[in-house]
């Protein structure tokens, strides 16, 4: 493996960066004793042992602070155990590393400079410690002041013709304190543009479950996947993206569950499991996780279930009532019939086009489905982030709804959610079309008069800056720029603005990629401790099953100069509207309490929620069709989908291209260079290839190709590039290739979105591969 070192002035971090990549062998198990080694030596790097042990041990822990990895729930009555994962470990040791990016260090690089650098170059430099402006011609950031900081915006928001020349970006690490007052400025500013990471993300499932079932969110919890008889894993990669999802899984399995994969590549989490903090995960081989793995064909997954709903329907007539669930379906759903006659017209043989699997592989799993009492289906951003991803959400309901599988224990759907209070942060109300209820109940709460028409999402954000017509774009963290699709359109856009703020604890692309003018307010992550004039302060969040819970972070901050997400709204909220405004800003700043006694009054579910809490497991949200089979839809009913089947066949000479995470990132934030699971080490920038089609397109493994996506847009087919990716042969099915996210979001065209979400299609890009050398001149 070439290393190649970058160039770094005394007081920067030295970066490797290697240059080839390393093909090692494709793991048949995750996590084990490698990854307990990995999450400590990441730990030592950017911590030091001291706060390694003081951080790690507090992770999840009932008087520690939530993980900021993913939004798997912690198991309830057991937050008293060190509760970890190698990768929540690693998103911690990122957030709470001792380096430091200083006033000192923007002074040395100029934005041009830090545009030459890699995004895990920046985010390896450390924390950032003050807040900083780039003025408008400036080559450099400068250090500001809160109070200069906050005029500045002010200013921007005065000028602007109207609110909507605003938008509020928020990524989902954000508290629902912080949420709350976040999207409450935006509206009392008078937008409702609140684009968020969520609508690049589990937008599709929101937009299914709640025509289906009345609500976006899942309907289970822990103990229902501890006691399913059948879990489908659809989708989704949890040995790196949800590892302590695999504790829950194989405890299932203990109990006695069949679990199905259906996923293009045979994930080693999806395999086989080994504990590391078992003794069994030290030693042996680990636990058998999948029993069976379908290898789908991106995109064949509404395909697969209308074929199992189909061969259902035969069970069904071969022996009336032994099938579906008739009472269910009598008493709590609707639209059945035209679904059912949607299935007369199914044929098996596209069925098996479509998904690329045997007849035989879909006959099994409509018998587990069939024969299973407590069936659970879990997804990510395999279903959603795909044209159909909607339609597909909603056809895997059908097939839970015909069992009657929502509503009982042991069953359920469960969208498995990414960035760890994704969820809280729609909860609160960052959502750019809140429904009626929300935002009468907040108007009458405060006495202001949020406006009513709907916002922008992200996709449709991006399109207005394009256009001119958003001055200023503020985020409340994330990475807008790199995680967004079309890259080149998106910079563009940004650019557009005449300011743009990004409130963040690390340095990222965000924050090179400028309006006319630029500035970046540190904040405190989950780790830091929070204390607001002399009193410690803790926020709250919901994970991926609904239930909220405190985070308390305990480590001192990266500089004095650090101010938490609340206070920075609230500071600003000043600013801008004034001290005689009706909401209680600078109450909310200094005690969070009072937020969440707002909170309660005006969202439903959080009855005492300074109370319920402060309970060591917290408190679990309502959830009419989990709790009472009660479905929130205008017929009251769980509501059958009927559409068109879509699937996603292969132009001649060309592939669909999936863009997912390697093991070594969060997002866009890069730890390092290896996919330990998948055996690539050393490079991300790789195309992983079937070998058939590496040789059916005249190249061999090793070459270097670009990458060159192809989009029928309204004015022909539009081409999108990225350069000098290495061929990886790799068992994905034929026509399918896999790359690393956010290094090809250049190839996702802005217009290629979910029906119905609005969502990137992440998972489904047409390319064709050129060798570098090879282009014909043009
Ligand atoms: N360590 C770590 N943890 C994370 C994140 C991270 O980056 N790093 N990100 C967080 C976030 S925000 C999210 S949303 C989640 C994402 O969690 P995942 O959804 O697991 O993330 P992806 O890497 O996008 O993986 C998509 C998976 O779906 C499969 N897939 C792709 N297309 C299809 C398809 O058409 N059909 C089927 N059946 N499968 C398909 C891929 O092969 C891959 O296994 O993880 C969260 N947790
Ligand atoms: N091609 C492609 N594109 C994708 C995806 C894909 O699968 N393929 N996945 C999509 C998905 S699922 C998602 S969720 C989005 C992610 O989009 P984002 O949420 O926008 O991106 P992240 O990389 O998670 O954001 C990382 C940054 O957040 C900041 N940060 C971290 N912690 C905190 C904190 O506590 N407070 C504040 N204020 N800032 C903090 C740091 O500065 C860090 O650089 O990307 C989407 N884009
Ligand atoms: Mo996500």
């Amino acid at each position: 493996m070439g290393i190649m070192s970058s160039s770094h002035g005394p007081d920067d971090h030295q970066v490797h960066e290697p240059e080839s990549v390393h093909l090692g062998h494709v793991k048949s198990y995750a996590a084990g004793v490698p990854a307990v080694a990995v999450a400590l030596r990441r730990g030592v790097e950017q911590m030091g042992p001291l706060r390694t042990a003081k951080t790690l041990t507090k992770l999840n822990q009932r008087d520690g602070f939530d993980c900021p990895g993913c939004a798997w729930p912690e198991t309830p009555g057991h937050r008293k155990h060190a509760e970890f994962c190698e990768n929540g470990a690693k998103a911690v040791a990122e957030e709470a590393t001792k380096r430091k990016v200083t006033p000192g260090f923007f002074a040395k690089h100029s934005v041009d400079d830090l545009r030459t650098r890699s995004g895990y170059w920046l985010s390896q430099q450390g924390r950032i410690t003050h807040p900083m402006y780039l003025a408008p011609g400036d080559t450099h950031y400068r250090e500001i002041s809160w109070d200069d900081a906050n005029r500045l915006v002010a200013e921007e928001i005065s000028a602007m013709d109207s609110p909507d020349e605003a938008a509020f970006y928020t990524s989902g690490r954000t508290s629902n304190e912080a949420a709350f007052v976040y999207q409450l400025l935006a509206r009392s500013i008078g937008t409702n543009n609140l684009p968020d990471c969520s609508n690049m993300c589990h937008e599709s499932s929101g937009t299914a479950l709640g025509a289906s079932i009345g609500i976006g969110k899942g309907s289970v919890t822990v103990p229902d996947l501890e006691a399913a008889d059948l879990i489908i894993i659809a989708g989704q990669n949890p040995g790196t993206n949800h590892p302590r999802m695999l504790s829950t899984l194989e405890k299932a399995k203990h109990n006695g569950a069949t679990i199905v994969a259906v996923n293009p590549l045979p994930e080693a989490g999806l395999m086989r499991f080994k504990d590391p903090q078992k003794v069994g995960g030290v030693v042996g081989a680990g636990a058998k996780l999948a029993d069976d793995f379908l290898q789908i064909r991106l995109g064949g997954d509404m395909a697969l279930f209308r074929g199992v709903a189909r061969l259902l329907l035969d069970a069904e007539r071969a022996a009336p009532g032994t099938v579906f669930d008739h009472d269910f379906l009598d008493n709590h759903c609707a639209g059945v019939d035209d679904y059912l006659r949607l299935l007369e017209d199914v044929d098996l043989d596209e069925i098996v086009q479509a998904t690329g699997l045997t007849r035989g592989q879909i006959v099994t799993l409509a018998e587990k489905v069939a024969s299973s009492d407590r069936i659970v289906l879990c997804w990510a951003m395999g279903l959603t982030q795909h044209r159909h991803g909607v339609a597909t959400i909603a056809e895997g309901t059908n097939v839970l709804l015909l069992r009657g599988m929502i509503g009982k224990p042991g069953a359920g759907l469960c969208p498995v959610r990414g960035h760890s209070n994704v969820q809280g942060d729609r909860t609160m109300g960052i959502f750019e079309k809140m429904p009626e209820s929300f935002l009468a109940a907040q108007d009458a709460e405060f006495g202001i008069s949020s406006p009513r028409k709907h916002g922008y999402d992200t996709v449709a954000a991006i399109a207005a800056m394009h256009r001119g017509e958003i001055r200023l774009f503020m985020a409340m963290g994330g990475n807008f720029v790199s995680a967004a699709p079309d890259t080149a359109f998106t910079e563009e856009a940004l650019r557009r603005c005449a300011l743009t703020v990004h409130v963040s604890t690390k340095l990222n692309e965000s924050h090179l990629v400028t309006g006319t003018a630029a500035l970046i307010l540190p904040t405190l992550g989950r780790t830091d401790k929070d204390v607001v004039d002399g009193v410690p302060q803790q926020v709250s969040v919901e994970d991926s099953m609904s239930v909220v819970h405190l985070s308390r972070g305990s480590l001192p901050p990266a500089s004095d100069q650090l101010r938490s997400e609340i206070a920075i709204v609230c500071d600003l909220a000043r600013t801008v509207l004034g001290d005689d405004h009706p909401v209680p800003w600078r109450r909310f700043r200094g005690d969070y309490d009072a937020i969440r006694d707002r909170i309660e009054r005006v969202i439903p579910g959080f009855e005492d929620f300074n109370i319920r809490v402060r309970k060591s497991d917290g408190f679990t949200l309502p959830h009419p069709p989990r709790d009472d089979r009660e479905f929130d839809t205008p017929n009251g009913k769980a509501n059958f989908a009927a559409q068109p089947l879509e699937w996603l066949p292969v132009p001649e000479g060309r592939l669909i291209l999936q863009t997912m995470r390697s093991h070594d990132q969060y997002n866009t934030t890069i730890y390092g260079h290896d996919d330990r699971y998948r055996g690539i080490k050393g490079n991300r920038h790789v195309v992983m290839v079937h070998p058939d089609d590496i040789a059916a397109f005249g190249l061999t493994a090793g070459d270097h190709v670009d990458i060159v996506s192809e989009f029928d847009g309204p004015d022909g087919t539009e081409e999108r590039r990225v350069e000098g990716f290495e061929v990886v042969a790799y068992d994905t099915p034929r026509g399918n290739a896999a790359a690393y996210y956010p290094e090809t979001n250049p190839l996702v065209p802005l217009r290629s979105v979910a029906k119905g979400s609005n969502t990137p299609v992440s998972k489904a890009v047409v390319i064709r591969l050129e060798r570098v050398g090879d282009q014909l001149p043009r």
